[in-house]
């Protein structure tokens, strides 16, 4: 049974070997408690007594050190109906318009290459592909989002990117130059079945690229709102490069990204394929040796470091309300749920949140229940503070946001450690 009684314990399962390297030796990092699903979203007025929760808990495995979940939730459950839509923000338009030129010109892929995207949601990163007169598919078992993307030119199968499906691709389409998995690889529990299909799909000469987010900038930056159900897997170069090495792959370059509190582009070939494998992968390694990968104390200061915060951002939250401050949330992200139930923050704090995407607003957040509202609503509304649940897009919500901020408004930015931003600090 979930925690809360309710039958959804088909739901999950716990981890028993890592799925990078097979190992069964973890290291406890930090439990964030019984929380529900990040994406969620529930109807307003509803009964919330049935929402499931699940263990969100972080294990280091100290054989490759990559760092995961214990609880694995069934991804049809987490996926099917998905309610993230990529961002339609500048910082993404821009990100994704960069992917697509790393992509093109280090591995020189001509117009009329076959691009196969995993979890390409709603199709704007192929579409980039698109304008360089790529051919593109894109895969994602989001059925919804799969028919928007189709509807807007971007083919989509509505299927689960496996060895399998990979096989049926390559009969329909021939082999592919590029494959592409933008924060879509860290939320896999069989990646060694995504190898072999990259294996199966991919030409000699093709490479396959994932975004991830980078483990290092988590720790570093204590970045554990993004630790939700979603996310199975939390990389370090050195754990890719060990894992791809075991299924006849092999991490040919990476590109360090700010996207998503700090990510990583990883490009793969075949092991025995023609491009060479660049420096910056060494050095990377080395810097995470550098900064105790392999150290147990890496890990147990993280989780002292999210309990500070923890403590910090309920307190000034805490004072601010007893000043009698309004306080909503800015942006109803995945992580803000995270931050947000295991803070203890909910009603009583934040009136509401606003979010730009519209199949969010009118619904409720998982676990603490604040109704999510449109930004025309939030000007109307407009509250002392906004807690910045998107954090990750400060730079532009600040720009955005000028007049609130010059009429007095001012933003908390939770991490990496509570502050108050206002018009004078907020760069
Ligand atoms: O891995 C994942 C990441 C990449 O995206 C997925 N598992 C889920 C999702 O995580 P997230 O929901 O934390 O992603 P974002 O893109 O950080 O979410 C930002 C949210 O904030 C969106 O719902 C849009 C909203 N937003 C807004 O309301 N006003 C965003 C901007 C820029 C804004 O100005």
């Amino acid at each position: 049974m979930g925690s809360n009684g309710n039958s959804t314990e088909s739901w999950a399962r716990r981890i028993r070997e890592c799925r990078a390297c097979g190992s069964t030796d973890w290291q406890n990092v930090v439990s964030l408690g019984e929380v529900p699903l990040a994406n969620g979203f529930l109807e307003q007025g509803h009964s919330y007594d049935d929402e499931p929760r699940f263990p969100l808990e972080v294990v280091s495995c100290r054989g490759c050190r990559l760092l995961s979940l214990t609880h694995v939730v069934d991804p049809a459950v987490l996926f099917r109906e998905y309610l993230y839509v990529t961002s339609p923000s500048e910082t993404m338009k821009r990100h994704m318009r960069r992917v697509a030129d790393l992509c093109e010109e280090r591995f020189g892929i001509p117009a009329g290459s076959l691009v196969v995207e995993m979890g390409s949601n709603t199709g704007e990163q192929l579409a980039a592909f698109q304008e360089d007169r790529m051919r593109v598919l894109g895969v994602d078992p989001a059925r919804d989002l799969a028919a928007v993307a189709t509807e807007h030119g971007v083919r989509t199968l509505p299927e689960f990117f496996s060895a399998t499906s990979a096989g049926h691709i390559r009969e329909e389409h021939g082999p592919a130059r590029l494959i592409l998995g933008r924060h879509v690889f860290a939320h896999i529990d069989d990646i060694a079945d995504v190898a072999a299909g990259v294996r199966q799909l991919l030409r000699s000469d093709g490479v396959f690229a994932i975004e991830v987010p980078y483990a290092l900038d988590m720790l570093e930056r204590n970045e554990f709102d993004t630790i939700y159900h979603e996310h199975l897997s939390y990389f370090m170069v050195d754990t890719l490069a060990a894992f791809f090495a075991r299924h006849g792959l092999r991490v040919l370059d990476v590109e360090h990204l700010g996207v998503h509190g700090g990510s990583i582009l990883v490009f793969v070939g075949h092991q025995d394929g023609p491009w060479p494998t660049r420096p910056v992968v060494d050095q990377m390694r080395e810097k995470e040796q550098r900064a105790g990968l392999h150290d147990d104390s890496t890990y147990s200061g993280f989780a002292c470091s999210v309990e500070e915060t923890r403590e910090a951002l309920t307190r000034l939250v805490g004072e601010l309300r007893a000043e009698g401050r309004r306080i909503a949330g800015y942006g109803a992200p995945a992580k803000g749920n995270t931050l947000l139930t295991t803070c203890g923050l909910g009603h009583g704090q934040l009136e509401f949140c606003t979010d730009t995407t519209e199949l969010k607003q009118g619904k409720v957040l998982p676990g603490t229940h604040v109704p999510v509202r449109s930004p025309s609503y939030g000007k109307e509304h407009r509250p002392d503070y906004y807690l910045l649940l998107a954090w990750n897009y400060s730079e532009e919500i600040f720009r955005k946001e000028r007049d609130y901020l010059e009429a007095g408004g001012r933003f908390i930015v939770p991490i990496p450690r509570p502050r108050v931003v206002t018009a004078s600090s907020a760069n």
